[in-house]
């Protein structure tokens, strides 16, 4: 989609930290992370939200998302993990292009997730 950020760096136009890419996805680092290593799943394909993502790729989005939390809590040794995604502006989402936040938790950490907005 024409003027979609996550579109163009899903599709390598634009440069961001890359951990995974498969022909599907590429996950990336969180410009702004709320713990450290906190990552986003990137489908190339757009799709605004859970409402217009396919089944197909809403399922190979949550096993990558299974694989990555496993992967990264190996390599971080991190404590918890945390997997949010929002759906609409009031739910807190800001960039219209679906993905799933990978979030790794830490003993003792404080992070602030958007379960409200503001
Ligand atoms: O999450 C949108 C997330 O996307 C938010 O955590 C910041 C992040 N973000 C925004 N622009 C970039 C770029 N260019 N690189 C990496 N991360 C980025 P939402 O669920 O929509 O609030």
């Amino acid at each position: 989609m024409e003027n979609c950020i996550f579109c163009k760096i899903a599709n390598g136009e634009i440069p961001a930290t890359t951990l995974y890419e498969d022909e599907d996805f590429r996950v990336i680092l969180d410009l702004g992370p709320a713990s450290k290593g906190h990552a986003l799943i990137l489908p190339k394909a757009h799709a605004a939200n859970i409402y217009e993502i396919s089944d197909e790729m809403a399922a190979k989005a949550m096993v990558l998302a299974k694989k990555m939390a496993t992967k990264m809590t190996d390599a971080l040794g991190c404590d918890g993990f945390n997997i949010v995604q929002n759906n609409g502006e009031q739910a807190g989402q800001t960039v219209f292009h679906f993905h799933m936040h990978l979030i790794p938790r830490y003993k003792g950490d404080k992070v602030g997730i958007a379960w409200e907005p503001g």
